[in-house]
């Protein structure tokens, strides 16, 4: 008979087999919660997500007007850079690809800063951006986000270490210069890609 660990271990070879469980990961059916700070309130009343930077011309929504934008649903795997792997975690938000239609971005966006309650930042390339599974997600698993989640709104990269997905999302910021985040200004890897194990910045010219 299989124990728990056992069988967890053998998933674990699967998927790494598979190509599905990145280098240095061990899953976990889990939901854990991680980050900085604490859970910030949310009013529904004052809430607004700002678009802001190299856009023709900002723009901000209410959580009446966000909640109205068509969504989609995704299934996806997240990867925290602390070691921890959750595979087909299901989302529903406005793509991020689609929600880029509702306002004209100027050529000289390259890179995407999201803000989060409390100043935490995360950086991300417009063009990883782009991708079919990055949402500015409100639910999950069908329900609204739980509060330590990131109720009522997150970004969600499944693509990039579970950090650069901003929980409490307030803003985006499209910029022509990289701006290193939170988490990238504290030592992440900028990048961040849980496949090639970008977990910490390398150091340069460091003994
Ligand atoms: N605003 C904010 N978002 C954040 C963080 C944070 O500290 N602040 N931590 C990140 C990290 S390190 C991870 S792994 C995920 C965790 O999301 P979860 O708590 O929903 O699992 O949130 C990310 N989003
Ligand atoms: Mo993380």
């Amino acid at each position: 008979m299989l124990t728990d660990a056992m069988s967890r271990r053998n998933d674990e070879q699967i998927m790494k087999d598979a190509g599905r469980l990145p280098p240095g990961q061990a899953l976990t059916r889990k939901f854990p919660v991680l980050h900085y700070g604490p859970i910030p309130p949310f009013d529904p009343a004052t809430w607004t997500l700002r678009v802001f930077g190299e856009v023709e011309a900002e723009k901000q929504w209410t959580w009446a007007e966000f909640t109205q934008i068509p969504t989609v649903t995704i299934t996806a795997d997240i990867h925290c850079v602390t070691g921890w792997s959750k595979f087909d975690t299901t989302w529903e938000g406005p793509r991020f690809r689609d929600f880029l239609q509702l306002f004209t971005l100027k050529p000289t966006a390259h890179y995407v800063i999201a803000h989060a309650e409390y100043g935490f930042t995360a950086n991300l390339p417009l063009e990883i951006m782009l991708d079919d599974d990055v949402l500015l997600a409100w639910k999950y698993d069908g329900q609204p986000l739980t509060p330590e989640h990131g109720y009522p709104l997150r970004l969600v990269v499944p693509k990039r270490y579970f950090w650069k997905s901003a929980k409490w999302l307030r803003g985006l910021e499209f910029s022509a210069e990289d701006k290193p985040g939170f988490w990238e200004r504290a030592g992440y890897h900028n990048n961040g890609d849980p496949f090639k194990e970008e977990r910490t910045q390398p150091r340069v010219g460091r003994l």
